[in-house]
């Protein structure tokens, strides 16, 4: 059982974790705080991104000597591999501490172990302490690490109407200016944000985090889908953020190529086509839909046809919740699993439905 004071430390370390601005990959966003043998709390560390040191050795750092006997509260399973950074397993075997008590177990199948490690060298474990409140800290991280590829967020801004552009093309300014800056918000947590080529071609985006907060981890990685040529140009082959261009219509690729890069959040905005091989892949986890209030009557939907031909082959969404942002709707929900009845020849691949309505 964890003691008062561990439980006390327990929510620190969530806090002194959130604290810390990283998008959602490649690290998880973790908090430690150190107690010493009487139980008083020494020291506090939380991670800072890949390539920085890990909340336990961060928080043994600055308790040196004082740590030995004591015990460290983390939000996550000390680590116990060489990755960008040594084995917290060891530095704590080191530093003397005597009792260990971590919440969410570590899905990371090189990174786990640690647990067992500890108790090995003969330290007391108390594992899962309000494992839930942990885990929601890096939702998506964990998701995209136990499943072995990155988890990915469609996000959409579309009228009443369901378009997400006029009849010639034009589709700045749907949704307000609140709306806006959620979606850089949003953008800021994420790794990677994936466009076909159409959307380059049609709207010159430059997807970069501009009206929130940058992360720590900086700005993510722009990624380009698609056979089509893109201008150089292009806004979205700027120098403000790196970005990988894909010349390709598989999306399991796409996301395969990204998890590889330890990419885990991705977000998904655009267009018609690439939503639909998305969707129709089953690729897609978390929806974010902007509805701005307004009617155009002509002009691409959201979505292209994926296969889809009866109501029960529909993607619903559960856990939804509807915000009022500005004038604008957001709705926000997790995708429901599909019947394996939905049409898999569309797996994966997509065509460009160019001549009939805008590509986009
Ligand atoms: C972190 N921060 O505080 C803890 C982590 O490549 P590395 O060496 O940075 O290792 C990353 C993995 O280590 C990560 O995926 C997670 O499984 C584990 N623990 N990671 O970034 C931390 N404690
Ligand atoms: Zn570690």
């Amino acid at each position: 059982m964890p003691s008062a004071s561990e439980l006390v430390a327990m929510r620190r370390a969530r806090e002194v974790a959130a604290a810390v601005l990283l998008a959602d990959g490649p690290n998880p966003r973790v908090g430690c705080v150190i107690l010493d043998a009487a139980g008083t709390v020494i020291a506090e560390g939380a991670h800072r991104g890949a390539g920085t040191p890990h909340a336990e050795v961060a928080a043994l750092l600055v308790a040196g000597d004082a740590a030995r006997g004591g015990t460290a509260v983390v939000t996550l399973e000390p680590c116990n591999h060489t990755g960008r950074t040594g084995p917290c397993s060891e530095a704590l075997i080191r530093a003397g501490i005597a009792r260990v008590v971590f919440a969410q177990p570590d899905p990371h199948a090189v990174a786990s172990g640690g647990a067992q490690r500890l108790r090995d060298a003969g330290i007391d474990i108390e594992s899962e302490v309000e494992s839930d409140e942990s885990r929601a800290l890096n939702r998506e991280w964990s998701t995209a690490v136990s499943r072995g590829r990155p988890f990915v967020t469609w996000k959409v801004a579309s009228t009443l109407d369901g378009r997400v552009a006029a009849a010639d093309s034009t589709s700045r300014w749907i949704s307000g200016p609140d709306s806006r800056r959620d979606v850089h918000a949003l953008r800021a947590r994420c790794d990677a944000v994936v466009v076909g080529t159409g959307t380059v071609l049609a709207d010159d985006p430059q997807l970069t985090v501009r009206d929130a907060p940058l992360p720590l981890t900086g700005q993510p990685l722009r990624v380009v889908v698609g056979l089509r040529d893109i201008p150089t140009s292009a806004r979205v082959l700027d120098d403000s953020a790196p970005t990988m261009v894909m010349r390709t219509r598989d999306v399991d690729e796409v996301i395969a190529a990204l998890g590889d890069r330890e990419v885990r959040h991705v977000m998904l905005e655009g267009g018609p086509t690439l939503a639909a091989a998305f969707l129709g892949a089953g690729l897609i986890d978390d929806v974010v839909w902007y509805v701005a209030p307004m009617v155009l009557g002509a002009g691409p939907p959201a979505v292209a046809d994926f296969g889809t031909t009866t109501i029960a082959e529909g993607v619903r969404l559960g856990e939804v919740r509807v915000e009022q942002i500005g004038d604008d709707a957001r709705i926000v929900g997790q995708v429901q699993q599909r019947e394996a009845h939905v049409h898999r020849d569309r797996r994966g691949t997509w065509t460009d439905h160019r001549g009939d309505e805008p590509a986009r």
